[in-house]
């Protein structure tokens, strides 16, 4: 087996060409954090889908083969974790990557991309949507926005006005589901965004509340759940790490308004990596 101190993760995620989100948005944030980012990419696009077109190439048949790879060479991860994944037979090649790789140290990551707004994403199906609640059950830690929290929870969406018993109950619901510990991102409250983190074994969640600087935009979920992936191997608790990442994703949005980036383009989180350096 290969010593090593530094952390190595294992990111099961799309490549996207254009509109940084996804690897391209996972890869430079663990790195800057300090941590290997090791990608088993699930689809190639040419930008992401909330474009008008784009190309989509799904790497669903490919992926197995790819994994045994890296069983064969006894490759070994301190943490999981899952993004946007491209069919049905996605999620469920997660499952058999967690059951293959996990020991009892790896920390499973759960971000269950599928929409935004009230409304999947234009290549989710109802079949994704149910293989994504039994993944969700193999987390460590689950990361959904509060669409996502809706759609795992079956509960009807609603852009704002939750209270945050409403909220503590989705969380709680998603751990009946299995997930050992949950963060509830983005919920809008006035004007700021609140997100919700019920730890492992806790009946109480914390709400952590950011002022807003600007409206959400595509890829700031990846953003968040890539700060948030490095930030908890690094050592900081589950409530420190969403803290970190909600503040990292704030000033991305905040430059990116300074500077007129279209909506459509994301983050420009690379002139701001420097925040996130490990010294
Ligand atoms: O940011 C989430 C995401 C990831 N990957 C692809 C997407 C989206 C959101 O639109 O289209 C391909």
């Amino acid at each position: 087996m290969e010593i090593s101190t530094q952390k190595k993760i294992a990111v099961i995620n799309d490549i996207s060409g254009y509109g940084r989100c996804s690897l391209t948005v996972a890869i430079p944030v663990l790195s800057a954090m300090g941590i290997q980012c090791c990608p088993v990419p699930t689809a190639i696009l040419s930008n992401h889908t909330e474009f008008p077109v784009y190309f989509f190439d799904d790497y669903t048949d490919k992926m197995r083969s790819y994994i045994a790879k890296w069983k064969e060479l006894g490759l070994e991860f301190d943490s999981i974790s899952s993004g946007f994944l491209g069919s049905a037979e996605q999620i469920e090649i997660v499952l058999e990557f967690v059951e293959q790789f996990r020991t009892e140290r790896t920390l499973v990551l759960v971000d269950p991309v599928m929409g935004d707004h009230g409304k999947l994403y234009a290549t989710y199906t109802k079949e994704m949507c149910d293989e994504m609640k039994q993944l969700v059950g193999y987390a460590d830690v689950v990361t959904p926005n509060v669409t996502e929290a809706c759609f795992l929870t079956d509960t009807p969406y609603r852009d704002h006005g939750w209270s945050r018993k409403e909220l503590l109950n989705m969380a709680m619901m998603l751990r009946l589901m299995g997930a050992k510990s949950v963060v509830i991102t983005g919920v809008r409250e006035g004007n700021y965004y609140m997100n919700v983190v019920l730890e492992r074994g806790k009946s109480e969640a914390e709400f952590i509340r950011m002022k807003s600087a600007g409206n959400q935009r595509p890829g700031t979920g990846d953003v968040f759940s890539s700060v948030l992936a490095g930030a908890v191997l690094n050592g900081k608790t589950l409530c420190a790490a969403t803290r970190l990442a909600a503040s990292f994703v704030k000033d991305c949005i905040k430059k990116s308004d300074e500077l007129d980036i279209p909506h459509s383009n994301g983050v420009c989180f690379e002139m701001l990596l420097g925040k996130l350096m490990k010294k």
